[in-house]
């Protein structure tokens, strides 16, 4: 059996022949990651970092406008909006599928008339009117699993069964977006690595990628670029995880995961040409 993800004015074949897996690059267009020399040079730094990625082979680029780091506060509607629309215009035709990080229904919205691929919320769908404002649309929807928010998320996180738990709550999201009419064929799972998790239910969730597949028959992103799990089994600070970063999305697609989230690119693709070389 085939199934196939439809990703906007894409379609990636997930289960069945054909499967390849994705890389998508992270590009954060947030104050801290260019020096704020306001609006033209934020714009030229998101560009130069664009086009590095795409010589690198992406296949998706991640448009964020608010950090999600545990700690990190919100920002306001007109900021995000201003920070990533320029963004995703100046992307939309440069070949790689374009996808928004975003929780907001309007720049939802926004970011659809655009033209982007996926819209990746790492709070499921759960704002009012999200499910309104990506309905009537083609792109592929990320629906991310989060306990609390960024802001306290890694205060004090708790399961009974961090799995059972992470699948029930993906479940949920999934039949209220199937209920909302949207066509199964757009939705992707994410357990959210990072995101009011420890390292042991991190971990025993990247060993769960298969079962989470296989119980919601749905295809799934996986996001552990540099992310404190792999600080802790490699000892590296965030600068020196690239390799461990590497390792984990192997791990991940080895599970049938579809996309990987990643800072490093060319070495992400590297590494997966060679595994798909292989199988
Ligand atoms: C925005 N963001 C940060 N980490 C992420 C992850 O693991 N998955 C997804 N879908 N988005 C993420």
């Amino acid at each position: 059996m085939q199934s196939t993800l439809q990703f906007g004015r894409f379609n990636y074949p997930w289960r069945g022949q054909g499967v390849r897996a994705r890389v998508m690059g992270i590009l954060n267009v947030t104050p801290d990651s260019f020096s704020d020399g306001g609006n033209y040079q934020s714009l030229e730094f998101a560009l130069s970092h664009a086009e590095q990625m795409i010589e690198a082979g992406v296949d998706i680029i991640d448009v964020g406008g608010e950090s999600t780091r545990p700690g990190s506060p919100p920002v306001s509607l007109e900021d995000e909006l201003q920070r990533v629309m320029p963004v995703l215009y100046a992307l939309r035709d440069l070949g790689p599928a374009i996808s928004v990080d975003t929780y907001k229904p309007q720049v939802m919205r926004e970011a659809i008339i655009a033209g982007v691929d996926m819209i990746n919320d790492i709070n499921g769908f759960r704002a009012p009117g999200a499910l309104d404002a990506v309905r009537d649309s083609d792109c592929a929807l990320c629906i991310m699993h989060m306990q609390s928010d960024p802001q306290h998320m890694q205060l004090a996180p708790a399961y009974t069964d961090v799995v059972a738990e992470v699948i029930a709550f993906l479940r949920e999201r999934a039949e209220a977006l199937l209920a909302a009419g949207i066509d199964p064929r757009r939705l992707c799972i994410d357990p959210g690595f990072g995101f009011g998790k420890t390292v042991e239910h991190n971990y025993a969730l990247l060993k769960a990628t298969a079962r989470l597949i296989d119980e919601l028959n749905l295809p799934l992103l996986a996001g552990l670029s540099r992310k404190s799990m792999v600080g802790a089994v490699t000892g590296k600070p965030v600068e020196q995880r690239m390799a461990g970063s590497v390792g984990g999305a192997l791990a991940a697609v080895a599970q049938g995961a579809l996309i990987v989230r990643v800072h490093d690119v060319a070495e992400t693709v590297d590494a997966l040409k060679v595994w798909h070389a292989a199988h």
